[in-house]
């Protein structure tokens, strides 16, 4: 735990982005095209927030990192098939993401929506494949948690939510659940998965998934704020879209210092969460300064 957080997060940033190019399909590999487009969307570019918060649950839990690398990838893999298909003129209608075209205008609709199809699919396909446990049940248990956090109870029912929320105006209660489901159970995901490549108790793991769930609902929350205050450059992608979308926000419901108070609060709990661990809680404590601090 010597190296400071920067170095730490760039060390596996760029390892990742190895295992990155060596699950994705190579190019030149038929259909060069849809595969083509899948490494279009997935590599050079995004934080990789999801990724760190596997590795540092997994540091944490004294996981293989050959486990993790996995599970992150997987994890990773959604997400960018949720960005692919979110940007699409049925749903977002965006032109830019990570600082570059969204892979609808660069590739065409039907390209986009058959990434984001296989992105989907290659995760699972990896969480079949490798070893990520020591016994089957706890691997399988594994692969139901991200089915689950991806699908209608999770990610996609949540953007179901959204979609149907523009124009309307939620209470506090509907807009945290839409948020916990489109943002939040992704990032939780990533944690507890990371975490269950190794070795925690459940004592453990019910703590890991309340600093999951915080950060994931912080995310959000921080989302919202700097769709509001920053600009397209800095974000890589259209900012002010949700005012004008006539998106229900934690910013157009609470305003931007109470928005601010409420990631003040949120980052309290996570931290709070992670007390039992000591140092070797360290990593996720600076993601949860990381995702409450940043300006993209
Ligand atoms: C299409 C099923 C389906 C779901 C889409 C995640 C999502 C649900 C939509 C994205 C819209 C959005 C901007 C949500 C706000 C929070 C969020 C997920 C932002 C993007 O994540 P980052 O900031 O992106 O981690 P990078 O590019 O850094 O990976």
């Amino acid at each position: 735990m010597n190296t400071d957080f920067s170095a730490w997060a760039v060390a596996r940033q760029s390892r990742f982005e190895e295992v990155l190019r060596d699950v994705l399909p190579q190019p030149e590999i038929a259909p060069q095209r849809l595969h083509q487009a899948m490494r279009y969307a997935v590599l050079d570019g995004g934080k990789r927030v999801r990724p760190l918060l596997a590795f540092a649950a997994g540091e944490l839990a004294a996981a293989e990192v050959e486990r993790v690398n996995i599970v992150a990838a997987a994890v990773e893999l959604i997400h960018a098939y949720s960005l692919v298909h979110d940007d699409m003129p049925c749903m977002d209608d965006d032109v830019l993401r990570r600082g570059k075209p969204t892979c609808h205008v660069q590739y065409d609709e039907a390209t986009a929506l058959l990434v984001g199809d296989s992105l989907q699919s290659l995760a699972f396909q990896l969480l079949v494949e490798h070893r990520l446990s020591d016994g089957p049940q706890q691997q399988l248990a594994m692969i139901k948690l991200l089915a689950v956090a991806s699908g209608s109870r999770g990610m996609a029912g949540g953007q179901a939510i959204d979609l149907d929320s523009v124009g309307k105006s939620l209470s506090l209660p509907e807009l945290e659940f839409m948020h916990i489901h489109k943002t939040g159970a992704l990032i939780r995901a990533a944690v507890l998965l990371g975490a269950q490549c190794g070795h925690v108790s459940a004592e453990q793991l019910a703590k890991l998934d309340h600093y999951g769930k915080c950060v994931g609902l912080a995310f959000q929350v921080v989302d919202d704020v700097l769709d509001a205050e920053a600009d397209t450059a800095t974000l890589g992608k259209t900012a002010g879209k949700d005012e004008d979308n006539d998106k229900p926000t934690y910013v157009s419901l609470l305003g931007v210092v109470a928005a601010r108070e409420m990631v003040k609060n949120l980052h309290a709990e996570a931290l709070d969460s992670l007390v039992d661990f000591g140092d070797a809680g360290q990593r996720l404590r600076e993601l949860a300064d990381f995702i409450v601090l940043r300006k993209f």
